[in-house]
């Protein structure tokens, strides 16, 4: 049919490079950027396919590579409600994309068609964005040829973060009904994101200087276009933005962002750190927050995703408690397993608050966080947010306040639930939430740390000869296969006090991860590498 002719005769534009297979993991597609156009072409008529299948509810196609290095870019696919993918159909990506020749790709196409029952004369939309890597605009030209050559209503958005595709994805999928999200625009994200914080702050003053390193990335530019939509006495006096070059694409994430600060543990050298100012940086797409600043006594000190998820958590729950509303609301808290056990037996002891541990993955995190009326999670590495459910933002909004007290705490609940991406974690309404918690608090990133003592660890990875015999149960803290290994490490960790390890096959690396925690940094050191023996 002359369908199926449009699809060849795009596609022949943009043909995948054979002897390769590709795998939709937890980022979507990501490699270097050489290998992406066909990928990219088939992943837009994955997009269009899913459009249809619901009904015509926009679906988002995200151009980006996050914190990895310039050359290599991604793309991945985002739900109405501005979730991750549905698991099911990244098996579809994958084999669409893997398809040998394009009668294959027009098959399996037809094929998925009719096994979903999608009808292909359904009206699709899909709205597309990348970030500032220069191979982000021959790959958006990839989307938008398939969309075209299958008759789905294209917006392309430019250049945004990966959150801010997110947002307008929900949008538009929300326009005009109870649901509604915010306006379909980078504007109405501004303007929403910029009365939250006014209304979440209550009048109390942001103090001391606030550096943000933006990694180079989409950050930097979008940073600089918010802080306009602030009024002049709230935060953009206080901030500085840095490392917020993009025309130079070979600096992206070079020794800046959210992912360097994590894994080297320190500040990046440029500019010049200055000691005791409060400092955070994004990652390349601006999802990844993580907070340190350099103590004039002690040295570099860093609040990373356990510090924000474990803040955040005990300012909602205050919050709720001041409302009123302890005995409505369930809060909780989601981590993996790399989060710091002191984290989480603060979490649990202290604040007495539930915690859920998932595999790794931003989209298992989501899940869980939606089981709760208020679910909080954060990986690690600086990537959540804060679930709400609709009940939740109802009672905030509609309950009657007893006190002057009981009204306080519900108007900064709903300030606070508009304040937070709901779709996905975003390093800049993150910043605006830890800024907003920290001035209800009256603390300095130092008061902040004093909370917890995190517990010396150590993350390794390792070498395998092949990753896929390392199976997990129990969210990835035990090994099932090969028989036998976790056996092993039980002895490893045995022999420590307070310690714990665990080793996983990597989703995103071709390699295996250990990670140790115990009571001294020796101990973490030793106990990681005994636990890699193991698997080499
Ligand atoms: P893998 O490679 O599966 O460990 C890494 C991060 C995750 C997550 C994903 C996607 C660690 C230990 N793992 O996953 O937290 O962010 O990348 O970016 O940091
Ligand atoms: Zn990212």
């Amino acid at each position: 049919a002359s369908a199926d002719e449009a699809i060849r005769a795009a596609s022949q534009k943009h043909p995948t490079k054979p002897g390769r297979v590709f795998k939709y993991g937890t980022a979507g597609f990501r490699m270097n950027s050489d290998l992406l156009d066909g990928v990219t072409f088939r992943v837009g008529l994955l997009a269009g396919l899913r459009s249809r299948k619901l009904n015509g509810q926009t679906i988002g196609v995200m151009i980006t590579a996050s914190h990895n290095k310039p050359v290599d870019n991604g793309v991945k696919i985002v739900d109405p409600m501005g979730e991750m993918l549905e698991q099911d159909w990244e098996v579809y990506a994958t084999r669409l994309v893997n398809c040998p020749d394009d009668d294959a790709l027009i098959e399996y196409y037809h094929e998925l068609a009719t096994t979903l029952k999608i009808n292909l004369a359904t009206p699709g939309k899909v709205i597309y964005a990348r970030d500032t890597r220069p191979s982000g605009h021959t790959l958006a030209i990839a989307v938008a040829d398939a969309l075209a050559a299958t008759g789905i209503e294209a917006v392309d958005y430019k250049i945004l973060t990966t959150p801010q595709l997110h947002y307008l994805t929900r949008c538009t999928n929300t326009e005009g009904t109870p649901l509604a999200y915010g306006k379909v625009s980078e504007v109405g994200y501004y303007e929403k994101l910029s009365d939250a914080f006014v209304r979440a702050l209550r009048g109390r003053p942001i103090t001391g200087k606030l550096v943000v390193d933006c990694a180079n990335g989409v950050g930097g530019p979008k940073l600089h276009e918010f802080l306009k939509y602030l009024p002049k006495d709230k935060l953009s006096f206080n901030v500085r933005v840095v490392n917020d070059d993009v025309l130079r694409p070979e600096i992206l994430n070079l020794d800046c962002g959210a992912d360097f600060v994590k894994t080297k543990q320190r500040a990046p050298p440029s500019p010049q750190p200055q000691p005791g100012v409060r400092s955070c940086s994004f990652d390349g797409d601006a999802d990844r927050l993580i907070y340190y600043w350099i103590d004039p006594h002690s040295g570099f000190f860093m609040l990373d995703g356990d510090r924000i998820s474990s803040l955040a958590a005990s300012f909602i729950a205050d919050l709720v408690r001041a409302a009123g509303l302890e005995e409505e609301l369930c809060i909780g808290v989601v981590q993996t397993a790399y989060a710091n056990g002191a984290s989480t037996n603060y979490i649990k002891q202290h604040l007495r608050l539930p915690v859920v541990c998932t595999p790794t993955g931003v989209k298992h995190l989501h899940h869980a966080a939606n089981r709760f009326d208020v679910g909080v999670y954060f990986e690690a590495n600086g990537h959540g947010t804060v679930l709400f459910s609709a009940d939740a933002i109802q009672t905030f909004k509609t309950k009657e306040p007893r006190s002057p007290a009981q009204k306080e705490a519900l108007d900064t609940l709903a300030a606070v639930s508009d304040l937070i991406n709901q779709t996905v974690g975003d390093a800049l309404s993150d910043m605006l939430l830890v800024e907003v918690v920290l001035a209800h608090k009256v603390w300095s990133l130092s008061d902040w740390a004093l909370t917890y003592k995190d517990l010396p660890n150590r993350l390794v990875r390792v070498e395998v000869a092949d990753k896929d015999v390392f199976q997990t149960t129990d969210a990835e803290r035990r090994l099932s296969q090969p028989a036998g290994i976790q056996e092993e490490i039980d002895q490893c960790v045995k022999k420590y006090t307070n310690a714990r390890s665990f080793a996983r096959a990597s989703g995103t690396e071709n390699a295996c991860r250990v990670y140790a925690e115990a009571a001294t940094r020796v101990e973490a050191d030793e106990l990681a590498m005994q636990v890699a023996r193991l698997l080499s």
